[in-house]
């Protein structure tokens, strides 16, 4: 019995479709997803590695049935059938590419826009007018008080469309050859390690002092350049517990591959208490011992009074060098 083409044609196309479903979700190819934005992403990139295995299955398919069904027969010495243009079936081949890339293009599009992608100026409260002509609610944004000269126009990713103007916790970012460095203003606290609340909005106001950084957390699936002179922001909200990669993203010098450092996500409770204790340690401190002495204003015995006592040298030594 001779199955027709057409049944086989659309088994194969429904199998075709299931196999691509199947693997667009479970391809395993993205670390944990620790912040809320990143289920949007993760929508993408699923969607975009379905198409892709749809069309990989069709093209290796058709290239592996062609190698066996027209190989050479033995003994079979004539040309193939001359081959020329298809018009038709160039249109076809050019237009589905065409409409793929213009709904993943309207979709990332869209991915971007609710991560607060195209209005990074919602969250300094630049926008306040357009929020009120539109309705929203901007109680708490008169009190905001990081706003940056209002000359200066922020990039980044700001507030989503459906989130408020403030975030909940702002923390300022610097990036540095080859470090990052984290500050709390609104506690005072430096950290070589980011530290933020799960559940709670924060914003991250990224600087950089020397060259270009660029900021990244695979796991929160956002990555924001530090540029000089001109800031830029990062608005999330981490979902999961635990201790995440923060990694530096654009090439920026000879120990660029040593400038990482790691986010934690803890509970905001956990959290409150390491800023308190962080706040607590830096009160603790005695100050002079931070403070780097300036040596211009050391006598010479004073300057050299560490050294000289290392190297077994006594103040009655020294005494009989001064006559
Ligand atoms: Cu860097």
């Amino acid at each position: 019995m001779k199955i027709p083409s057409s049944i086989v044609t659309l088994i194969a196309g429904i199998v075709i479709t299931l196999v691509s479903l199947w693997y667009g979700h479970n391809h395993g190819l993205l670390p944990v997803a620790a912040s809320e934005e990143a289920p949007l992403v993760d929508g993408l990139f699923d969607t975009m590695m379905t198409i892709s295995t749809g069309l990989f299955l069709i093209v290796e398919g058709a290239l592996i049935i062609s190698i066996f069904r027209f190989r050479r027969r033995p003994g079979d010495t004539t040309d193939a059938a001359p081959v020329h243009g298809n018009i038709p079936l160039e249109i076809l081949w050019t237009a589905i590419p065409a409409v793929i890339v213009f709904i993943i293009g309207i979709y990332s599009f869209e991915v971007y826009n609710s991560m607060g992608g195209l209005d990074p100026m919602a969250a300094h409260g630049h926008k306040m007018e357009a929020k009120i002509t539109r309705g929203a609610a901007i109680a708490g944004t008169l009190s905001h008080n990081n706003t940056p000269p209002s000359n200066q126009v922020a990039v980044g990713v700001g507030a989503s469309p459906e989130k408020g103007v403030t975030p909940e916790l702002d923390i300022n970012v610097t990036g540095l050859q080859f470090a990052w460095i984290f500050n709390y203003p609104d506690s005072g606290v430096v950290s070589g390690e980011l530290h933020v609340p799960q559940g709670r909005e924060v914003q991250l106001n990224i600087s950089a002092s020397d060259v270009i950084h660029s900021f990244w957390v695979p796991q929160f699936r956002l990555k924001q350049d530090a540029i000089p002179g001109q800031e830029t922001q990062l608005r999330f909200t981490p979902s999961k517990l635990g201790e995440y990669p923060v990694i530096c993203a654009e090439l920026c010098g000879a120990y660029h591959g040593g400038m990482k450092t790691r986010v934690i996500v803890q509970t905001p409770e956990e959290f409150d208490a390491w800023l308190q204790s962080q706040t607590q340690a830096a009160s603790n401190n005695n100050l002079n011992q931070a403070v780097a002495i300036n040596p211009q204003e050391m006598s010479a015995e004073e300057y050299l009074a560490p050294y000289s006592e290392k190297m077994g040298v006594n103040p009655e030594t020294l005494a009989q060098l001064h006559h």
